[in-house]
C-alpha cells in the first residue's frame, strides 16, 4: 500500500476520529506503557507526524523492523493503533530509561582447576571446592558459594556501584533494585540454593538495598514481570541473580527469563540478539544487559565482567 508524503492529509482530528472508533482493548495496549512516542517516532525527529504515517503505510503488510512498532512481524493495523495514540510532538523528558540486567549466580560447589575453571572430573591438578557459607562456618554447604564464588561476590559489588558516579562499565549501570531468587527447602520444584542471594549480599550491603527475595527460583518469570513494570514506569536499573538455566533456555517448555522479556515487549529474541543457544553450564562471568525506552527493549548487550582469573570474554552463542 503506498500513500503520498503529505503531512497536511494526517491532519490531528483525523487521528481523534480514527482512534475515537477504536476498541478499549486496543487502545488500552497502546497506552499501556507510559508514551509511546519513541515506539512511534518511525523516522526518530521527535514528533509523530504524518511522515511517520506515510513510513507505516510504505511498509503494511511487510516485515519491516522499522515501522513495525510491535515488533511482532508485520505491519498490520495494531502498529497503526500505535503511531495514532502517540500522535504528536515526543516529550524526551518523559521517557522511562531503564536497564535490566540478569546475572547468573556465583560459583558452585564444583571441580575447578588452579585457574578457576570448571573441570568435568577432579584429576590431579584440581580441587573440588565445597560450598560455604558467609561466616565461614558450614563446611561443605552444598547449597553455598564456594570461596571462589564469594570472590566473585566482592567483584560484583565493585562491578555494579558507581566510582565517582560512573560505573567500571559503560554498558552497566548501579542497580536501584535488586532480585535474587529465594531458596525453598524440601520442595521438589524450587531450589534451595542459597547462592543468588550470596551473589549480590555484598552489593545490596554497599548500595544500601533490600534483596528482593519474593521469588523462589520456580517464580523467575513472575521476577522478570515485576521488574518490567518497574522498567516501564521509570527510569529505574534492575539487576536480577538468578539460576543460569532459567535466564536463559532454548527449552520451548520453559521459556528463559531472557525471552520472556522480549515477549513482554512484543520484540523478537532473534532480532535482539539473544544468543541461540542456552547459558553455558561452566560460565559465571558474563552480564546479560537490556535497554529499554518507555518500556520497549533498544538494546541487549553482554557484558564480560572480568573478575576472576578465568573469566572469559566470549560472547554466548
Ligand atoms: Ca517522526
Ligand atoms: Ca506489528
Amino acid at each position: 500500500m503506498h500513500i503520498d508524503r503529505r503531512p497536511s492529509i494526517f491532519s490531528v482530528p483525523l487521528v481523534a476520529v480514527v482512534l475515537a472508533v477504536l476498541g478499549g482493548g486496543e487502545r488500552a495496549a497502546a497506552e499501556k506503557c507510559a508514551a509511546r512516542c519513541a515506539w512511534a517516532d518511525i523516522n526518530h525527529n521527535n514528533i509523530v507526524d504524518g511522515e511517520d504515517l506515510a513510513l507505516l503505510f510504505d511498509a503494511w503488510n511487510t516485515d519491516n523492523a522499522a515501522a513495525d512498532i510491535n515488533q511482532d512481524g508485520v505491519v498490520d493495523g495494531a502498529d497503526l493503533t500505535l503511531v495514532l495514540a502517540s500522535w504528536g510532538p515526543c516529550d524526551e523528558s518523559a521517557y522511562t530509561k531503564s536497564k535490566i540486567m540478569f546475572i547468573r549466580h556465583a560459583e558452585k560447589p564444583d571441580c575447578y582447576n588452579s585457574q578457576g575453571l570448571t573441570v568435568s572430573t577432579c584429576p590431579n591438578d584440581s580441587i573440588h571446592y565445597y560450598g560455604v557459607n558467609a561466616p565461614g562456618l558450614c563446611p561443605e554447604d552444598p547449597e553455598s558459594l564456594v570461596t571462589l564464588g564469594w570472590e566473585r561476590a566482592g567483584g560484583i559489588a565493585q562491578l555494579f556501584s558507581s566510582l565517582a558516579g560512573t560505573v567500571h562499565y559503560a554498558d552497566l549501570a548501579e542497580p536501584n533494585h535488586i532480585y535474587a531468587a529465594h531458596p525453598v527447602v524440601n520442595d521438589p520444584l524450587a531450589s534451595a540454593s542459597k547462592r543468588p542471594v550470596q551473589t549480590v549480599k555484598a552489593l545490596s550491603s554497599k548500595l544500601g538495598l533490600t534483596i528482593n527475595t519474593h521469588y523462589p527460583s520456580t517464580g523467575s518469570l513472575k521476577v522478570v514481570e515485576d521488574a518490567y513494570k518497574l522498567a516501564c514506569a521509570n527510569s529505574t536499573n534492575i539487576l536480577i541473580s538468578w539460576q543460569h538455566e532459567l535466564i536463559l533456555t532454548t527449552s520451548p517448555a520453559n521459556v528463559g527469563m531472557a525471552q520472556h522479556l522480549c515477549h513482554l515487549t512484543n520484540q523478537d529474541p532473534n532480532v535482539l540478539g539473544l544468543p541461540q543457544y542456552p547459558w553455558p553450564s561452566d560460565r559465571y562471568d558474563m552480564v546479560l544487559v537490556f535497554d529499554l525506552v518507555n518500556g520497549r527493549i533498544t538494546r541487549f548487550t553482554q557484558v564480560p565482567q572480568k573478575l576472576l582469573a578465568a573469566d572469559s570474554v566470549t560472547p554466548f552463542r
